[in-house]
């Protein structure tokens, strides 16, 4: 998990985002080599379809209409390298680092999000990062709603060879975390991981069991649950930029996963959450393997959506 590997794995999952930013970036260019409103207005486009969102297109617009005098001749390469410092620069800004994963024992984090967005399989590969970082992780099963959930998760207990709770369908989640912080911390884990069920954003009881599975966790390990992890899918785009507003709303949202990185046009959409709800990016999710989750880093990103 060098860096080398890890942006190659940023190129390779955002190609099909870059790849009709970039063609549509090289037929402004085909046509001529000044820069006009014509040409703006086509570079805005490219940007909104790539899902960056009006307001980070409007502010990359306005800051190359403002440098467009100075520069003495724009080229593909240039207007490229300006769009990579722009963006890198508007999900950097507000970019909160990685909490130390010592201060408390366990470290609990609650994993969230509507169905299918990805959350047992990022914690299966979280999972196996913390475990090649040589902590000892446990992951927790609360989703007790859906039949096969825990084996599910189970499963990518064995393949990350780290320790695992289930919960029998049907049992309260809360419930649950009780007796597996119990059992983390009479087994001494550094790293606990739960899974919770997927749930609508808009359906308010799913949302007050949150607060229960936390306040159950604190009870038992102080300050738990340390981090609170939304997970995202990028494929559904400006519809994850919703739920994130109303997750954040209800429950206290600590860091961002953003899957499916790697089935999406919409890689852009990063840009909006991370620059306009000011919510840290943690990881990306990269493909359906173990090691396809890699820490978020801005530079490796625009670089990897541009060139
Ligand atoms: N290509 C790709 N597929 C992913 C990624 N992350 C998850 N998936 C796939 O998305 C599907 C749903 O993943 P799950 O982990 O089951 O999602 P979930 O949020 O736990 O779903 P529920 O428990 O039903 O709410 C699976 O087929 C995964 O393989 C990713 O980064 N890239
Ligand atoms: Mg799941």
């Amino acid at each position: 998990m060098d860096k080398k590997n890890d942006f190659s794995l940023y190129r390779k999952s955002l190609k099909r985002s870059r790849g009709p930013l970039l063609g549509r970036i090289r037929r402004i260019f085909e046509a001529g080599t000044t820069l006009g409103e014509e040409q703006l207005e086509e570079i805005e486009e490219a940007l909104i379809l790539a899902d960056i969102g009006s307001r980070y297109t409007e502010s990359i617009i306005g800051n190359i209409r403002s440098s467009m005098t100075s520069t003495t001749e724009w080229t593909e390469e240039n207007l490229k390298a300006f769009l990579v410092e722009n963006i890198a620069e508007a999900v950097k800004s507000k970019v909160k680092l990685t909490r130390d994963l010592d201060t408390a024992t366990p470290q609990v984090i609650l994993i969230v999000g509507v169905n299918g967005t990805g959350k047992t399989t990022s914690i299966g590969k979280l999972a196996y990062r913390f475990n090649s970082m040589e902590r000892k992780v446990i992951v927790v099963a609360a989703d007790t709603y859906r039949a096969a959930a825990d084996s599910q998760l189970e499963i990518w207990a064995e393949r990350a060879q780290v320790g695992f709770f289930g919960g029998t369908q049907g049992r309260d989640p809360a419930a649950v975390v009780h007796d597996a912080l119990n059992a983390a911390r009479s087994d001494s884990a550094d790293i606990v991981i739960i899974d919770t069920a997927g749930r609508l954003h808009t359906k308010e009881p799913l949302m007050k069991e949150l607060e229960k599975i936390s306040k159950v966790a604190s009870r038992i390990v102080e300050g738990a649950p340390h981090e609170v992890f939304l997970v995202l899918d990028a494929t559904t785009g400006q519809n994850a930029l919703a739920q994130a507003k109303t997750f954040t709303e209800t429950v206290g949202i600590t860091g961002i996963i953003l899957t499916k990185m790697d089935g999406t046009a919409k890689g852009g959409i990063l840009v909006p959450i991370a620059g306009e709800l000011g919510l840290p990016v943690k990881f990306l999710g990269m493909g359906e393997g173990i090691g396809d989750l890699i820490p978020f880093d801005p530079v490796s990103y625009a670089e990897a959506l541009l060139s």
